[in-house]
């Protein structure tokens, strides 16, 4: 009885805090939106973001990077700014050598290797890279 009380005190209050949430909540959404529009969508905003684009494209080939650019074949990934990623810290092993590195440096990691890549292909060609070697892409 007493906490039906106290749980009827506490709902308009209880759905404020809600209310907040869900408009901090979509402000977040429409920054990471902007941001991947302007950027290039990557894996992890667009995974936590969801929902994800359901016609990804897979491409298998030999990772490259050249004149600061990440390819496979002849297809460039975007994979977000670069400064960005020589400051963050991989949540994925994604080059397998045990160590988490620099999203930067798991992908030099990459380099010369044969690697599967996940996303949206762009009708110039180029991808949005949402998964590497079936890991959610991450920066
Ligand atoms: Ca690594």
């Amino acid at each position: 009885m007493e906490l039906a009380i106290r749980t009827r005190q506490w709902r308009p209050t209880i759905k404020k805090e809600l209310e907040k949430m869900k408009k901090l909540s979509a402000i977040g959404t429409l920054i990471v939106l902007l941001i991947t529009g302007s950027m290039g969508a990557t894996a992890a905003q667009i995974s936590v973001q969801q929902p994800v684009c359901n016609n990804l494209t897979e491409i298998t080939g030999v990772f490259t990077y050249t004149l600061g650019t990440f390819s496979i074949d002849s297809v460039t990934l975007h994979l977000g700014p670069r400064w960005l990623m020589k400051i963050t810290q991989s949540p994925y092993d994604y080059d397998g050598d045990g160590i988490l590195e620099t999203v930067f440096a798991e992908l030099q990691g990459l380099v010369g290797t044969t690697a599967t890549v996940k996303g949206h292909l762009h009708e110039d060609g180029s991808l949005s890279v949402f998964f590497i070697n079936d890991f959610p892409y991450s920066w």
